[in-house]
C-alpha cells in the first residue's frame, strides 16, 4: 500500500536517509501535527511536587503508595493536580509506567495494579479530568492558562499530554526510576494522548497506545467499514484538536499528514500499538498499517522498527521484537490485563535483548 503523504521526504523535497536527516525531519513532523491536528504544545513551566500521604501496606505489603500533588508554576498563578504513585519494595531504581486514565481511583478496572507491581514496575496514575475537562470548556483547570485564540491553539489532547510531561518533570526529580525505561500507556482518546505526549517528550522511552483508533494509531486514509473517520471525530470532539483541524478534516486525502507521522515522531524510541479484534470503530487493520508506514523512520536511525507481518494478526498474537510492536487482543474496546501484559512484555523484550533506549531531553 502507498503511504501518503510521504513521511521520508522533507519539506524541501529531499529524501530522508540518515539518522541526522530523520532527527531534523521529526521537528518538521511535529510542526505539521501541531499546526494542523493537535495544536501547539505549550512551553514547560517550573514544576514542584509533594507527597501528601503514604501507605506502605499497598499490594499485599509489597509496594508503597504515595499520594502526590504536582504544581505547575505559571507567572499568574499555580495550577495543581494529583497523581498516585506506587513503587515496589526493594533497592535500586525501578522501571516506571505512567498511565493516564478515565477515572480518579487508582484501583480501576483498567489498571491491574498488583500485577504491574509484581512484574517489578513502578506505576504513576493521573486522572485526565484533573488536568482539564473532556469537553469544550476552555476555562476549565489547565485550559484556563492556554487560551483558544488561534487556529493552532492547543486542544484537550495536547493539554492532557502537557500535564503528563509535567508529572514526569517531578517524577524524575525523585531519582527512583530507571531513565532508560519510562513507559506511558493510555486507552482510546487517552491512547491518542499517550502517542502525542511521547511524540513531543523524548524522555518517554516506551509508549503504548491501546485501541487509540482515529487520530491515534489508525492510518486515516485506509479507513475500513465501521471505523471512525476524521470528519466524524472532528464534529463529535472538536475540542480534542486545534480549531484548524475542524476546517481541514473533511478531505482526508488532502490532510498534510497521516497517523504514521505521529508514530514516526516517536522514533527511534519504542512504541507498541495494541488493538482489539472486536473494536471496529478503532479500525485494527488501519492501526497496523501505521506501524508499517512509520517503519522507515526507525530504519533511518539504523534500528529495527516494525518487524511484524503486513496482514492482520490472529487474536492474541502480535510482534514484540522491533521498536514498533503490534498486538491484537481478543474482545472489545477496553484496557484489560492482556493489554498490560503485552506492554510489559514489549518493554521487557527490549530490556532483555539489551536494546538500550536513550532518553533525550524534551
Ligand atoms: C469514542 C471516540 C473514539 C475514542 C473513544 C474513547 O467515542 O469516537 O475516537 O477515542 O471515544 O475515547 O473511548
Amino acid at each position: 500500500m502507498v503511504f501518503a503523504p510521504d513521511l521520508m521526504r522533507d519539506n524541501s523535497g529531499n529524501i530522508v536517509v540518515s539518522d541526522n536527516d530523520m532527527y531534523r525531519r521529526r521537528k518538521e513532523i511535529l510542526e505539521i501535527l501541531q499546526k494542523n491536528a493537535y495544536g501547539f504544545m505549550p512551553s514547560k513551566v517550573p514544576v514542584e511536587g509533594r507527597i501528601i500521604s503514604k501507605d506502605p501496606k499497598t499490594c499485599s505489603g509489597n509496594a508503597v503508595l504515595y499520594n502526590t500533588e504536582i504544581s505547575c508554576i505559571f507567572n499568574s498563578s499555580v495550577f495543581h493536580f494529583p497523581m498516585s504513585l506506587v513503587v515496589p519494595n526493594g533497592s535500586g531504581r525501578k522501571p516506571l509506567i505512567i498511565v493516564i486514565n478515565f477515572r480518579p481511583c487508582l484501583y480501576d478496572m483498567y489498571i491491574p495494579v498488583e500485577e504491574i507491581i509484581d512484574n517489578g514496575f513502578a506505576l504513576a496514575q493521573i486522572y485526565y479530568n484533573d488536568i482539564t475537562s473532556d469537553d469544550g470548556n476552555f476555562e476549565d483547570r489547565l485550559a484556563a492558562f492556554f487560551p483558544r485564540n488561534n487556529d493552532s491553539a492547543p486542544g484537550k489532547i495536547t493539554m492532557w499530554a502537557w500535564g503528563v510531561s509535567r508529572a514526569l518533570d517531578y517524577l524524575l526529580t525523585l531519582g527512583w526510576f530507571k531513565e532508560e525505561t519510562i513507559g506511558l500507556i493510555g486507552h482510546s482518546r487517552l491512547g491518542k494522548t499517550a502517542l502525542w505526549c511521547a511524540a513531543n517528550d523524548q524522555r518517554i522511552t516506551h509508549v503504548c497506545s491501546n485501541d487509540s483508533g482515529c487520530m491515534g494509531a489508525a492510518y486515516a486514509r485506509s479507513l475500513h467499514d465501521g471505523g471512525e473517520s476524521t470528519s466524524v471525530i472532528a464534529s463529535a470532539f472538536p475540542f480534542w484538536f486545534c480549531p484548524r483541524f475542524s476546517e481541514i478534516c473533511r478531505g482526508v486525502n488532502a490532510l498534510p499528514f497521516d497517523q504514521h507521522f505521529l508514530l514516526a515522531a516517536i522514533a527511534p524510541r519504542c512504541v507498541l500499538v495494541n488493538s482489539a479484534s472486536g473494536d471496529a470503530w478503532a479500525d485494527p487493520a488501519s492501526e497496523q498499517n501505521s506501524c508499517v508506514g512509520a517503519d522507515p523512520a526507525w530504519r533511518a536511525y539504523g534500528v529495527k522498527g516494525y518487524a511484524g507481518q503486513l496482514n492482520t494478526y490472529n487474536e492474541n498474537e502480535g510482534n514484540f521484537s522491533g521498536r514498533i510492536g503490534y498486538f491484537k487482543r481478543s474482545g472489545i474496546h477496553f484496557l484489560g490485563r492482556k493489554d498490560w501484559q503485552s506492554f510489559m512484555r514489549f518493554i521487557n523484550n527490549h530490556i532483555n535483548s539489551n536494546d538500550e533506549i536513550i532518553a533525550e531531553g524534551e
